[in-house]
Order: structure tokens, then C-alpha cells, then sequence
């Protein structure tokens, strides 16, 4: 009984690190800011390895009181960000979110982030998928 147990414990963390692989976060960096800003931006590559395509629907950290999708969009010469609900990650492609584009939005964080320190940003997918991870914060180039 033991055994077993122990085989089916196996198999299902061989099942999760399976479908780990199939969706990746790589590249994510958080801007610094000025030490008095309150709101920050953070940028990323999803890669989807799956034939179905994924959206990213929710962002969340212990650091940040709020954290939204937003895309940076220019009318009539002004530069202005629009709140959006997800992001579509369509199947076998990857999406980049980065400075004038899409991107993340901490805000309310819980301190001045500084260049160098690891801010946990915690993602949630519309197939049920969380991912959390460790994102440097960053001086932009
Ligand atoms: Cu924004």
C-alpha cells in the first residue's frame, strides 16, 4: 500500500512538471522606480508549448496591493495606457510584454522596489494554471 502511495504520489508530480514545461515565463524584469513611486511596471515573455491557446487572466504578489494588465496605446500624439482584462497567449506562440507595449502594472507596492531585489509575482491562466515566480527588479537600459 505503502508503494503504491508512493507511485501515485510520483506520477503526479511527473504530471505536473509536465505541464509546467508546456507554459513558460522567461524574461520578466520589474522597472525601478523613483523611491517615492507607488507604481510600477513589469514586463515578461509567456511562451505557450500547448495546442490550445492560453490567456492569462490574473497577476498577484505579497509586494503589491494590485497588479493590472495594461496596453500603452498613442491618440491624437498622446500616450495613454488602457486597462485589459488578459492576455492571449495563442497555442505554439509566445507574446512579449515590454516597454510601449503591453505590459503588467504593480500598484499600492509595499515598498521602493530597488534594482537588484526579487519581487514574487504570482500568474493565473484561464485553463486553471498558477505559476509563481521570482522577478528582478531592474534599471531600464
Ligand atoms: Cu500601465
Amino acid at each position: 500500500m505503502k508503494k503504491l502511495i508512493f507511485t501515485l504520489l510520483l506520477s503526479s508530480i511527473q504530471f505536473i512538471a509536465f505541464a509546467d514545461s508546456n507554459l513558460l515565463i522567461t524574461d520578466a524584469w520589474i522597472r525601478e522606480g523613483s523611491p517615492v513611486s507607488r507604481v510600477l511596471a513589469g514586463y515578461l515573455t509567456l511562451k505557450n508549448q500547448t495546442n490550445r491557446d492560453i490567456s492569462l487572466i490574473g497577476i498577484s504578489s505579497p509586494d503589491a496591493g494590485m497588479i493590472e494588465i495594461h496596453e500603452t496605446i498613442e491618440k491624437d500624439g498622446m500616450m495613454s495606457m488602457d486597462y485589459i482584462p488578459s492576455v492571449l497567449i495563442q497555442a505554439n506562440s509566445s507574446i512579449t510584454l515590454s516597454p510601449g507595449h503591453k505590459h503588467l502594472m504593480l500598484m499600492n507596492i509595499s515598498h521602493p522596489f530597488k534594482a537588484g531585489e526579487q519581487i514574487k509575482l504570482a500568474f493565473k491562466f484561464d485553463n486553471g494554471q498558477k505559476k509563481t515566480i521570482m522577478v528582478m527588479v531592474k534599471v531600464a537600459d
